[in-house]
């Protein structure tokens, strides 16, 4: 099977819960991460210097076999389900997706910050986000841990879902989202000790060996680093 999954050089979490799933099972794929001259390209044409068709001018995209596949969610049941991480039950299949919807749903209580301009507005939606928005959705996401009574989110092993939730909380206890911290996530000890074993497994820690640099000094709340511990 010829796979090459595209995302820019970060290691966001719409691209890891693709990226690690593959890694973890060692199935081969090409990590293609477009410079910002290949990105200009696709943006105005659909499609990859290659021809890889960008179907919604987005990333992440998968190719496979030649056929191109966009949306996080897909993609990353293609890669769970590759790389054993994506229940064939479609009520516990239903239960991942919950989760990683959760996660994309998360990511877009960020976004209208991460696009204000004016400093104090932005400080203020961090404020929000920080006492309010945040801790409710990780809250949740800790009830739906504990009723599992497993140490991950759906069934007894590691799955796309607990990925998701382990890339996100790095973005946000990175400390590169000004003015939101780790500290939003503290409270909710399921979460951190999800967060905490993830980063201790050989694969993830070779993963981020391989593939996360550390130094990279970037001006942008992207740019970031997954720490080691919450
Ligand atoms: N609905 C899409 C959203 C993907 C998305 O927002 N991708 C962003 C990066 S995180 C993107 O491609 N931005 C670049 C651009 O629009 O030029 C998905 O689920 O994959």
């Amino acid at each position: 099977m010829d796979l090459k999954l595209i995302y820019f050089d970060l290691p966001f979490w719409r691209a890891e819960i693709s990226r690690l799933p593959l890694f973890i099972a060692n199935i081969e794929f090409e990590d293609f991460r477009p410079s910002d001259e290949d990105w200009d390209y696709a943006k105005e044409n659909g499609k990859m210097k290659d021809g890889t068709i960008i179907p919604f001018r987005e990333l992440p995209v998968l190719s496979i076999n030649g056929e191109s596949v966009a949306q996080t969610m897909a993609i990353a049941r293609i890669c769970g389900k590759l790389g054993g991480m994506y229940p064939e039950d479609i009520v516990a299949a239903g239960k991942v997706d919950q989760v990683v919807i959760a996660v994309e749903n998360i990511n877009a209580l960020l976004s209208p910050s991460m696009r204000e301009e004016d400093p104090i507005k932005k400080k203020a939606m961090r404020a929000e986000l920080s006492a309010n928005e945040l801790p409710t959705y990780l809250g949740y996401l800790q009830a739906i841990m504990d009723a599992n009574n497993s140490e991950w989110f759906v069934g007894d092993d590691m799955t796309i879902a607990d990925l998701a939730v382990w890339s996100l909380l790095g973005w946000i206890a990175s400390g590169v989202i000004d003015d939101i911290s780790s500290e939003v996530i503290r409270p909710f000890k399921g979460l951190v000790r999800l967060y905490n074993e993830i980063n201790k497994n050989p694969r993830v820690r070779e993963w981020k060996i391989k593939t996360y640099d550390y130094d990279r000094v970037r001006d942008d709340e992207y740019s970031f680093g997954v720490p080691d511990s919450i």
